[in-house]
């Protein structure tokens, strides 16, 4: 099977939210020496975002959407160690990554902290449905140079300008990524946000850049 078709058929086998088969093809790509991270994001990541798009049409439901997101996991479980990880950074940043309150979607930072971990930085994830003093008190206790903020929804999307806040006046050396589904670039300027990623591919351009400078 060539690699665009085995991403087609990972993708569908996440939308069909078979974890055997998105086992199997995570396995296949593996035996046939298709870069892991790229079946990840072409695979896995693609049909995850077609299944979000199937939600708002209401073409599926929200026990479809849970076994997609367990099939999406199978596969990378069987990928994710396969990842090649960036030993060349030679003072890893370390970032808290997690879920702004009252927002327990985890599926995007998921994804997202999977690749920043690849990418080579330290990883603190501090879940899901976070309170506002949570990151600022994480940042402080592990000196982070980053958080990284994900939201859902359009009400816990406004926890987000707190922490943004929270971290100027408590541990200034932090800078702040935001992202998810409701974030746009406009809404992160606004809220005074040192970057913004539209995926998880973004997140790690946007992390090392501001990490280097
Ligand atoms: C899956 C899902 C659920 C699952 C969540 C499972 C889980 N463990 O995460 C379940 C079924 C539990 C659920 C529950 C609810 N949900 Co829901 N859910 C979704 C759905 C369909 C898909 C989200 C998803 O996982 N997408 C796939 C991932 C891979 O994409 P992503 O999260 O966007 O992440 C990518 C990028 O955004 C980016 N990114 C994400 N985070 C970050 C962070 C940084 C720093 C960066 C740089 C980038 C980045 O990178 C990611 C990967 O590329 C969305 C619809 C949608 N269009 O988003 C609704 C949606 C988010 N849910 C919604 C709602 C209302 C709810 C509920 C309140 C429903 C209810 N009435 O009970 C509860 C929420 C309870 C709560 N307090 O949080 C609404 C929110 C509406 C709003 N107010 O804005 C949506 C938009 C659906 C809708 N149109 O009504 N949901």
């Amino acid at each position: 099977m060539d690699k665009e078709t085995l991403f087609k058929k990972l993708a569908a086998a996440v939308i069909d939210g078979d974890e055997d088969e998105t086992a199997r093809l995570a396995q296949e790509a593996l035996d046939t020496g298709i870069d892991p991270y790229d079946a990840i994001m072409q695979g896995c990541n693609k049909g995850m975002a077609e299944v979000s798009d199937k939600y708002e049409a209401k073409e599926m439901f929200v026990p479809e959407i849970l076994l997609s997101a367990d099939a999406m996991y199978a596969a990378i479980d069987i990928l994710r160690p396969h990842l090649k990880v960036d030993d060349t950074v030679a003072k890893p940043a370390t970032v808290i990554i997690g879920v702004a309150q009252g927002d327990i979607h985890d599926i995007g930072k998921n994804l997202v902290k999977m690749m920043l971990d690849v990418a080579g930085f330290n990883i603190i994830d501090v879940g899901r449905d976070v309170p506002v003093e949570t990151f600022v008190e994480k940042a402080i206790e592990h000196n982070a140079k980053l958080v990284a903020i994900s939201a859902l929804m359009t009400t816990s999307m406004m926890n987000m300008e707190p922490v943004i806040e929270g971290l100027k006046e408590k541990h200034s050396g932090a800078k702040t990524i935001v992202g998810g589904a409701p974030i746009s670039q406009d809404f992160a300027d606004s809220i005074g946000a040192a970057g913004y990623g539209k995926d998880a591919v973004a997140a790690v351009r946007v992390a090392k850049k501001l990490t280097e400078a």
